[in-house]
Formats: C-alpha cells, sequence, structure tokens
C-alpha cells in the first residue's frame, strides 16, 4: 500500500451501486478502501474484486479464531482480491503468525487491532494495547490500527513499535477524532468512514481530509 494521501476509505454502505459510485469519486483521494461485514453481508463477497478496480482493499473483518480457522479466513479474502486483511490481536501469537505467513507468501498485508476506538474499548482492550502492539511488530505485521479517537495512545503504540510497523486509525469526524492531531501523534493513515459517505459531497469531504492532512506533513 502506498503512502501518498494517507487516507483510508472506510465503505460501510450496504448497496453496491452506491458503493461503486462513492468509491469512483473519492478514488484519487484514497490511498485504499476498507471493506467490512457490512457491505460484504449487504452485496456478496464479489464486491472486493469489484471495488479493487479503483484502489487497494482492505478487507477488515477484525479475525479472531484458532490458526487453522484464520488461515481459511484470509484465503477466501485474498482469493477474492483484497490486499490486505485486519485481524484481531487478542487471540495471541499463533493465529497471528499464520496469517502473516500466508500474506507474505502472497505479497498482501496483515494489520492487527490493538485497542479500539470506541469507549468500551477502555473496558478491557486499553489493558492489552500494547502488548499486542509488541507482538504485531515481533511477527512482522505491516500495520497496526490504533484509534483517532485517542491520540496519545498512537504515540505511545507508536514507541513500542518503531518506525518499520505502520498504523492506521479510525475514529476520524463521526468518532470525534482529528485527522491532523492523529497524523501528528505517528498515525501513517487516517480511516474515515461516515465523514466521507454521508457527507453531501463525499469528494469534497475526502479531499478536505486529505488537505488538514498536509497542512501536517
Ligand atoms: P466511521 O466512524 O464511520 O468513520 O468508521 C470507522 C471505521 O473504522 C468503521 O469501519 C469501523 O468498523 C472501523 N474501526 C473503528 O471505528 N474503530 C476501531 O478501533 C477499529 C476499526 C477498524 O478496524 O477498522
Amino acid at each position: 500500500m502506498e503512502k501518498n494521501t494517507r487516507l483510508i476509505l472506510a465503505l460501510d454502505v450496504l448497496d453496491s451501486d452506491e458503493a461503486i459510485k462513492i468509491s469512483e469519486d473519492v478514488a484519487e483521494y484514497v490511498d485504499a478502501i476498507k471493506i467490512g461485514y457490512p457491505i460484504v453481508l449487504a452485496c456478496g463477497l464479489d464486491i472486493i474484486s469489484k471495488l479493487s478496480k479503483l484502489a487497494p482493499i482492505i478487507a477488515d473483518f477484525k479475525i479472531a479464531d484458532i490458526p487453522n480457522t484464520n488461515r481459511l479466513i484470509c484465503e477466501q479474502v485474498f482469493d477474492a482480491g483484497a490486499d490486505a486483511v485486519i485481524v484481531q490481536g487478542f487471540t495471541g501469537h499463533d493465529s497471528l503468525e499464520i496469517c502473516v505467513n500466508l500474506a507474505q507468501e502472497r505479497n498482501k498485508d496483515i494489520f492487527v487491532v490493538t485497542e479500539m476506538s470506541h469507549p468500551g474499548a477502555l473496558d478491557f482492550m486499553q489493558d492489552v494495547g500494547e502488548d499486542i502492539a509488541k507482538m504485531a511488530a515481533d511477527n512482522k505485521a505491516f500495520g497496526i490500527v490504533a484509534p483517532a479517537t485517542r491520540p496519545e495512545r498512537v504515540t505511545e503504540i507508536r514507541k513500542i513499535i518503531g518506525d518499520e510497523v505502520t498504523i492506521i486509525s479510525p475514529g476520524v469526524g463521526a468518532q470525534g477524532g482529528s485527522a491532523s492531531d492523529v497524523i501528528k501523534a505517528g498515525a501513517d493513515w487516517v480511516i474515515v468512514g461516515r465523514g466521507i459517505y454521508q457527507s453531501e459531497n463525499p469528494r469534497d469531504a475526502a479531499k478536505a481530509i486529505v488537505d488538514e492532512i498536509k497542512t501536517v506533513i
């Protein structure tokens, strides 16, 4: 995944035509499109190959199972045309390692969730977020997912993983986070969903975020 605009679109819409139209409109301003359960359950797995003509696709299935099941899921998702998969880190090193190995064989990427962006992440996840970040770096994951709603945590996680591992950061806009703040805190990319796809003009909304990011890099 190339770091140009530093913006990833989270495409959590349920209609295939709408998804393609929004993606075409914003393609110039995004480095990747992140899809997940909502769009795939509504439109089918085929949506991945359709959207992959417009941008690299990150499949956000937050995979969280035993190693063998994780591998079976990653195989299906990579076969469908995704360039990267998001996995949960709390299942431990062997569940992650099998995903990273498969991704390396296929020239694909794995992102690992550390601590999530919503308030409930403070109940359990934050306590293990730093250990998960270290495990992701030790296992040579391409990147981690860390919260734009808590830029200070992104800075902490960056210290743990160093500069080799990338950080993609959701929580900008609808969840209250700021794109420029989290890039300054150490994120490589921001992930934005509703702030773009629910806007009157998704293309203008994406451009405004990219312009904001440019002011701090
Ligand atoms: P908006 O809040 O609409 O911008 O969407 C954020 C996107 O990032 C959604 O697709 C979420 O599922 C996803 N996300 C989070 O919001 N928080 C996290 O901690 C992790 C993710 C993710 O893994 O992408």
